[in-house]
């Protein structure tokens, strides 16, 4: 059981890869994605981070229940907030990041896809918060980043039914980018990491600040922020390279 980070050519690819549970995740593994995610942080090189589960049926089963079977609630707490704590970092990544969902995303494998920047999904993908089915409800950021994402209305049809909805349904929903042929899952997915890698780092860092910040506070705020960040762009050489390059009409080196 594994959580396996690979680096090429400025792109990241995080795999979770747990066989036997269908990937859920216990304390190990969502410490080894913390590490992942921390790794990728610290590496400026790196331009986008690319989230997949291993094998092909499932992305994340969710967190491993035999391994909350038995918490306390002050144990629920503790876990509930580890997992925030470590979808946080992804959220707060200085790079873009993009879930490649292949299969099962249930209740915190939704919770981990939502953690990320862009969603595309299998035409086999199937997503679900199914926590009331077992007595809880998310505890992952699920209640917040779904409800941000896709509306109360659409959060709640998903939270308090717990039922599963296809990856059209959640295309529908806005809780997914595209969806896209099962077999060419890959394909779409590193076509769009090469698209992102090609932009400006730093455009990209402040564009991903400004609508995170924009989320949690009013829209004067917001606007405050997006002005102040907008100005820090000119300090930057991408910036003035952006610029000449389209009026050279060559493209650019970012
Ligand atoms: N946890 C532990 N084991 C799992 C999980 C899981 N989430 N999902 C699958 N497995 C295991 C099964 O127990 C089984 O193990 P074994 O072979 O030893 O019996 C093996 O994977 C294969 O599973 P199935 O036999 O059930 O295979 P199926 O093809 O019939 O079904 C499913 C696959 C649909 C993925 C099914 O296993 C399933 O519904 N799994 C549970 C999904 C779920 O409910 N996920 C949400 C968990 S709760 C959660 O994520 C909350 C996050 C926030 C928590 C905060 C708490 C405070």
């Amino acid at each position: 059981m594994s959580v396996t980070l690979s680096i090429d050519h400025h792109i990241a690819r995080i795999v979770i890869d747990r066989p036997e549970a269908f990937n859920a995740m216990n304390e190990s593994i969502l410490l080894q994605i913390k590490d992942a995610v921390d790794t990728i942080q610290k590496n400026e090189d790196i331009r986008v981070a690319i989230f997949m589960g291993g094998g092909t049926k499932s992305f994340v089963a969710g967190a491993d229940i035999s391994y909350m079977s038995s918490m306390t609630p002050l144990e629920g707490e503790k876990w509930a907030k580890l997992g925030q704590s470590v979808f946080s970092t992804i959220s707060e990544l200085r790079c873009p990041s993009i879930a490649a969902i292949q299969g099962y995303a249930l209740g915190g494998g939704t919770e981990l896809a939502i953690a990320c920047d862009l969603r595309i999904a299998s035409e086999k993908a199937c997503f679900a918060q199914p926590e009331v089915k077992l007595g809880i409800i998310p505890g992952f950021g699920g209640t917040q980043r779904l409800t941000r994402l896709i509306g109360p209305g659409n959060a709640k049809q998903m939270i308090l039914t717990g039922n599963q909805f296809s990856a059209q349904q959640a295309l529908a929903m806005g809780l997914v980018n595209e969806v896209v042929p099962h077999d060419q899952l890959t394909e779409r997915v590193d076509a769009l990491a090469l698209s992102l890698a090609s932009g400006s780092p730093n455009g990209i860092r402040l564009a991903k600040e400004a609508i995170e910040h924009g989320l949690q506070s009013s829209l004067n705020e917001g606007l405050q922020l997006e002005a102040a960040l907008f100005g820090l762009c000119f300090a930057s050489p991408e910036q003035r390279e952006g610029m000449t390059a389209f009026l050279e009409k060559r493209k650019p080196k970012l």
